[in-house]
């Protein structure tokens, strides 16, 4: 599983990416800072069952920070887009080619309109053009994609695994092929579509491959105002207020030891007596006060929990005492899709554990779960197999 980020130029992605990731990227006050993607990790954050059950865990697969397991999450940041990319403008969109695996995007704008769709200096400049012009370069490109290979398709009975193939790179699910067309009133058989029919398919189909999150970012410099109105014009996306450069400046005090502070939280104490750091840090404080947050961790969590529809389960292989193997307490941290059963986790975890599944045991309860169990957020499981 992967999140991209996209935006314009000069948004602050390379910002939000340092940020969440603790990696240092280049990061400037100029368009086109980033050329080639960087790829690193980042966390999905929830509270570990371990304080619940009075243990003390010991995460193999994840990490737990204050009885908050942190489970890696991938993250990509690329160049930035701007109008008519597909056609080469600035850094072209070639460079989305990283982002064609990506589960969910979250899309940066400058909400202070201090930056134009260019990443030059504005004033009051509408992020709402973006993301439109952004949604369109997506568009745009799956449908040159597409029209390259589209005429091979006109033959065949059975478009519609043809297109899976095609879109191999984007784990097209056989529903999302079928919900795109059918949405755009297309015939999956014998394909002849026009250019006009291949954008409305790839309108579609990016829709559902690649659902979207716009964080509003650069709120230090900016108004739940202008964040309302955004808001209001995007009535199907939902818009997270944020200040990438607040959550930057907190992870590096944290990390120099100047303050205590947990992802995600609303406060944080400071622990240096340096009177510049701590005229910062104040100016921080109220910002937080104000805004609750920075939004970052929110929005990772959106994504994961939202956009991706993901719920955490704990497999363990004694179910009294919660451990695997070796005696680890809540070991891993699996994330799996809401409505996934039993024998579905069996799969995630090995395939001859799922073939030669018996049964399931709640953990909590010691009840007897079938392989069809449809599990729940925080389950712990132990998967009962004849494998060994
Ligand atoms: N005030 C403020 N400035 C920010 C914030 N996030 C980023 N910036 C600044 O915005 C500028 C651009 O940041 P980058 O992170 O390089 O932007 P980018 O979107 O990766 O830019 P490209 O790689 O050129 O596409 C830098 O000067 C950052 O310090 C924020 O939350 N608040
Ligand atoms: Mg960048």
């Amino acid at each position: 599983m992967f999140i991209g980020l996209i935006g314009a130029p000069n948004k602050g992605k390379s910002t939000l990416f340092s940020a969440i990731t603790t990696l240092d990227v280049e990061i400037a006050e100029h368009p086109f800072t980033t050329i080639k993607p960087n790829i690193g990790n980042t966390y999905f954050i929830k509270k570990c069952p371990d304080t619940e059950l009075n243990l003390k865990c010991k995460p193999k697969n994840s990490l737990c920070i204050n009885g908050s397991r942190r489970i890696p999450i991938k993250i990509v940041d690329v160049a930035g887009l701007v109008p008519d990319a597909s056609s080469g403008k600035g850094m072209g969109n070639q460079f989305l080619n990283n982002l064609s695996g990506a589960d969910a995007l979250i899309l940066v704008v400058d909400i202070s309109g201090e930056t134009d769709e260019f990443g030059n200096p504005s004033k009051n400049h509408d992020p709402f053009l973006d993301i439109k012009f952004i949604q369109n370069e997506l568009i745009t490109w799956l449908s040159d994609i597409l029209a390259s290979h589209v005429s091979s398709l006109s033959k065949l009975q059975d478009g519609a695994s043809a297109l899976k193939s095609i879109l191999s790179s984007f784990k097209a699910t056989d529903s999302q092929i079928k919900k795109a067309a059918n949405e755009a009133n297309l015939s999956l058989s014998y394909i002849a579509w026009s250019d006009v029919s291949i954008k409305k398919f790839s309108e579609y189909f990016i829709k559902l491959n690649k659902p979207l999150v716009v964080v509003a970012n650069k709120l230090d410099k900016s108004s739940t105002e202008k964040l309302e109105e955004l808001s209001s014009k995007l009535k199907d996306i939902k818009v997270i207020g944020c200040s990438a450069a607040i959550e930057l400046a907190l992870r590096k005090a944290m990390n120099s030891g100047a303050i205590s502070y947990t992802f995600g939280e609303s406060s944080f104490s400071i622990n240096t007596t340096d009177k510049e750091k701590v005229k910062a840090l104040q100016y921080i404080k109220k910002y937080l006060e104000k805004n609750n947050d920075t939004g970052v961790q929110k929005t990772i969590n959106y994504v994961v929990e939202t956009l991706l529809d993901q719920i955490v389960v704990y497999p363990v292989e004694n179910e009294n005492k919660f451990t695997d193997h070796f005696g680890n307490v809540l070991p891993d941290a699996i994330l799996i899709k809401k409505g996934s059963t039993a024998i579905d986790l069996a799969a995630k975890i090995h395939t001859e554990l799922a073939e030669k599944m018996i049964y399931a045991v709640d953990a909590r309860t010691k009840n007897r779960v079938s392989k069809e169990y449809i599990l729940k957020d925080n389950d712990i499981i132990k998967i009962v197999s004849a494998a060994r």
